[in-house]
């Protein structure tokens, strides 16, 4: 266990001003306040207690496929260090924290037998959670899909919406009668997108028709799983689904520059706002879509099950484009075709997303004015940095630009909630350094330092002024 001080910093010494007192008269009087992680980003322990293979386990070992051949075999060893884990998230003094289930350590094939000592992983860290007074907030798909599943097919597959259901109501029935917050799935986008059609993401397939399949099974099987958690619930839920939304932007105001900002965003943001929120997908989109010989396989009820009233939706917000028309591409079977990103000037985070806190007031107003009735609550919402390897000497890790980036941002969302925006929570991500994807552990997106040779945690400066912030209600 770690037993050194987790910083030698005082609350004197940050570099910007808690905006507490400015911020917290602006929010809503019940505002939920949280860190967030996921499983396989921390937990390690890959091979430990019955856990299967997970296509990320799998796309890991594809040469060249994430930076410096990393994997998540241990990442921040989570799963051996959980209580200490959650002591730390509870000296933040954040009401809640955002996790996700690992499905192959619940059902190692995604089907049929269940690992009991997965499930007692999961009960342990909310029993503990609870004992904190830290509310769990879970979320039940964050990209590990059992690699038995995608050796089937995966998401192109439409059985594997049922089986996502099934595992859903596994997880409900063992901790339900504890969990009030439940997320179906994470950024979906990234997983059908990202994985199927781009491949930069596990399981690394490009084929845009199996990615269109892929994002509309993950819809279905979060309809599917949605009714199934609402029939057991045996107490208050709160359940939604999370998704990646961007405010993006036209690089000019010329027609074809438009044109290409709306096939942007309806393949970005509509795509799966719409089926959610509205019952059905854009008519731009499909036919756009099915001009370039690609199609959303859509059955009879499909999108009853899939709209069914949310109570939450979850708004991951990074970044935003900007997006001029590429005719060279626009008849292409591709994800991008007809579209190419402009570069902005502006800051930029480590993984070279321009920093634009002002998209996340547009966005959650543009949410509330075209998808109304439905509250909001940031799930994430961070930035990336080159913070070093080892803590310095002094035991502080001075990262005033990500403290600076979570100022601006939450401004950002105190403006959007003046503007008429009902949005109920913010969790920042990440709470600690962890396995980034595709970038490995090059990128440090926690406000908790993990030196990975030690598996010490240490509160960086933003750490500090968050709790700092989150003291001062
Ligand atoms: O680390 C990811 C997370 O898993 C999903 N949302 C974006 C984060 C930063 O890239």
């Amino acid at each position: 266990m770690n037993t050194a001080p987790l910083t030698s910093a005082t609350p004197d010494d940050l570099p910007r001003p808690s905006p507490g007192r400015t911020l917290h008269g602006r929010l809503p009087e019940d505002f939920l306040w949280g860190v967030a992680t996921s499983s396989y980003q921390i937990e390690g322990a890959a091979a430990e207690d019955g856990r299967g293979a997970s296509v990320w386990d799998t796309f890991c070992r594809v040469p060249g496929a994430v930076a410096d051949g990393d994997t998540g075999d241990v990442a921040c060893d989570h799963y051996h260090r959980m209580p200490e884990d959650v002591a730390l998230i509870a000296g933040l003094g954040v009401d809640a924290y955002r996790f996700s289930i690992a499905w192959p350590r619940i059902q190692p094939d995604g089907r049929g037998r269940v690992e009991p000592r997965g499930l007692a992983f999961y009960d342990r860290l909310v029993d503990e959670l609870l004992a904190h007074g830290v509310a769990p907030w879970i979320t039940l798909y964050h990209w590990d899909l059992p690699q038995t599943l995608e050796d089937l097919g995966g998401w192109p597959e439409r059985d594997t919406a049922h089986r996502f259901a099934d595992y859903a109501a596994l997880v409900h029935d063992a901790l339900g009668d504890r969990v009030q917050y439940w997320t179906t799935l994470n950024e979906p986008w990234c997983s059908s997108f990202l994985g199927y059609a781009e491949g930069v993401h596990a399981p690394g397939r490009r084929d845009m028709n199996d990615a269109l399949a892929a994002a509309h099974h993950l819809l279905l099987g979060h309809g599917l799983a949605a009714a199934r958690l609402r029939e057991a619930a045996r107490g208050p839920m709160t359940l939604g689904v999370t998704l990646n939304l961007a405010d993006h932007v036209a690089a000019s105001a010329s027609p074809a520059d438009l044109a290409a900002l709306r096939r942007a965003d309806g393949l970005y943001n509509r795509v799966f706002l719409d089926p959610l929120l509205r019952g059905s997908y854009p008519q731009d989109l499909l036919d756009d879509l099915s001009g370039r010989g690609l199609r959303v396989p859509v059955r009879d009820g499909d999108l009853e099950t899939i709209s069914r009233p949310l109570d939450v939706l979850g708004v991951n917000y990074y970044n935003h484009h900007a997006f001029a028309a590429d005719p060279v591409t626009a008849d292409e079977p591709t994800y991008h075709a007809g579209t190419r990103f402009v570069e902005v000037d502006g800051e930029r985070t480590a993984m070279g997303w321009p920093v634009q806190p002002e998209g996340l007031t547009r966005l959650l107003l543009r949410l509330g004015r075209e998808y109304p009735g439905t509250p909001l609550v940031v799930t994430e919402n961070g930035s990336a940095y080159h913070d070093p390897r080892t803590v310095p000497a002094d035991g502080r890790v001075r990262d005033e630009r990500r403290v600076a980036y979570l100022d601006d941002h939450l401004e950002a969302l105190a403006r959007a909630v003046e503007g008429g925006a009902d949005v109920r929570g913010y969790f920042a991500w990440s709470l600690m350094d962890n396995f980034e994807w595709a970038e490995g552990y090059r990128s440090r997106f926690g406000l908790v330092h993990v030196d990975y040779a030690t598996q010490r945690r240490t509160l960086k400066d933003s750490a500090l002024w968050y709790r700092r912030l989150l003291s001062e209600r």
